[in-house]
């Protein structure tokens, strides 16, 4: 993408287009096409644009590119609890500081206990990833490969293994206040309740009059769910990266 058109110049005004990343914009956890980072960057100069993604800012720099930061307006990394706006980093609150050590402790201990009695066929490394905003748990690691994620998700939807985990965390720890989120094909996130991806509206709410959201997990259960059917939000389904274009081309250009 070139030249940034300052935010009050965009020729729709008041207006911004946020995007799921895995599965709106890129095929999960791969690279953007150049067809999607060229629209994009032609969406740009009549509107506001920002992702809003379940993985820390490293992934998308990954899959969107390393100058992530600056050819968004907005980047929400982790639901948003991770967030810039024009390349400058914005105030955030952390998960660990509002769940305190201890509970954090006993919820780890039963995590680690669970993911080692589970039978797998296959497991590799990064059991549990801690973020900012919260933690992700893959039971068979996040150094897992491409075809062993694609073998994993098979795997898991047959013997509902993230399902049963989610069910038992909720069991054993009721009072706990969190959300369990599966977004993504080999892991679930852990998060407080109310830190989903609406979190990132009160970021711009105050500044955009009209918030468009793409994503292609907006069924019950997704985590795309909540943002998708926030009143704030005018909500776009898809199901996958070609729809996003498809649709964007029909309302914007
Ligand atoms: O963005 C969706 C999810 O992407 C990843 O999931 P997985 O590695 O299981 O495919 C994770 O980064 C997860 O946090 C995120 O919600």
């Amino acid at each position: 993408m070139s030249t940034v058109t300052p935010l009050a110049e965009r020729e729709i005004k008041d207006t911004i287009v946020l995007f799921d990343v895995d599965g709106t914009l890129t095929p999960a956890r791969l690279h953007a096409s150049d067809e999607m980072l060229e629209l994009l960057g032609a969406l740009r100069k009549k509107v506001a644009i920002g992702f809003v993604g379940g993985s820390d800012l490293a992934k998308q720099q990954e899959q969107l590119g390393d100058d992530v930061v600056d050819n968004f307006d907005f980047c929400f990394s982790e639901n948003g609890l991770t967030a810039y706006r024009m390349g400058v980093k914005l105030a955030s609150q952390s998960f660990i500081q509002w769940i305190g050590e201890e509970k954090y402790n006993k919820l780890i201990v039963f995590i680690l206990r669970y993911l080692a009695d589970l039978d797998l066929p296959v497991r590799r490394g990064t059991f549990v990833e801690f973020r900012n905003g919260m933690i992700n748990v893959s039971p068979i690691g996040r150094s897992a490969s491409n075809p062993e994620r694609q073998d994993y998700e098979k795997y898991d939807l047959a013997h509902k293994i993230r399902e049963k985990f989610v069910a038992a965390l909720k069991a054993e720890f009721p009072d706990y206040g969190l959300t369990y989120s599966i977004g993504g094909q080999i892991s679930f996130d852990c998060f407080p309740t109310g830190w989903d991806k609406t979190y990132c509206l009160t970021q711009v709410e105050k500044e955009f009059k009209t918030i468009h959201f793409f994503g292609d997990k907006s069924f019950k259960g997704g985590n795309d769910y909540e943002i998708y059917n926030d009143p704030r939000t005018i909500g776009h389904a898809v199901n996958s990266p070609a729809d996003t274009i498809r649709i964007l081309k029909e309302l914007f250009f």
